[in-house]
């Protein structure tokens, strides 16, 4: 059996939480924060047989995957006028951890 730890953003965690329920996988959620950003993020662990870790990955990357969007921002003029204008900013992707589970008992 493996233990799976990926981490990802809080925007991507409910699809790819939903789409794994949805396979068939047992899925824990944590509200984590990245030691970098001091941002918040999810953290999912999925408890899973040794031969379906690649299918887990597989739909993580498939809902988490990096990505650009386009978000309004600002830029202020000494003149005290503000102009908006689009910026691309890149989004999503997971970081994973695949662990050996010594053993796993459920009372
Ligand atoms: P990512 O490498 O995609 O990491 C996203 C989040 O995944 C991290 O959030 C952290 O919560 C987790 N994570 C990644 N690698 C890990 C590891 N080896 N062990 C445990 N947790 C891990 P943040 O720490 O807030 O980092 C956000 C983003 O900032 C990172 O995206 C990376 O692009 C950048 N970053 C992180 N540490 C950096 C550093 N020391 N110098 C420069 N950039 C850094």
């Amino acid at each position: 059996m493996k233990l799976i730890l990926a981490i990802m953003s809080n925007d991507d965690s409910h699809s790819v939480s939903s789409a794994l329920t949805k396979d068939n996988f047992q899925v824990t959620r944590l509200a984590t924060t990245g030691g970098f950003l001091r941002a918040g993020n999810t953290t999912l662990i999925v408890g899973t047989d040794n031969d379906k870790v690649d299918r887990a990955i597989e739909v993580i990357g498939e809902y988490s995957r990096k990505r650009t969007e386009v978000v309004p921002s600002t830029a202020s003029y000494d003149i005290g006028r503000f102009a908006s204008f689009p910026v691309e900013v890149q989004v999503g992707g997971a970081t994973i951890f695949v662990l050996d589970v010594e053993q796993f008992v459920k009372l």
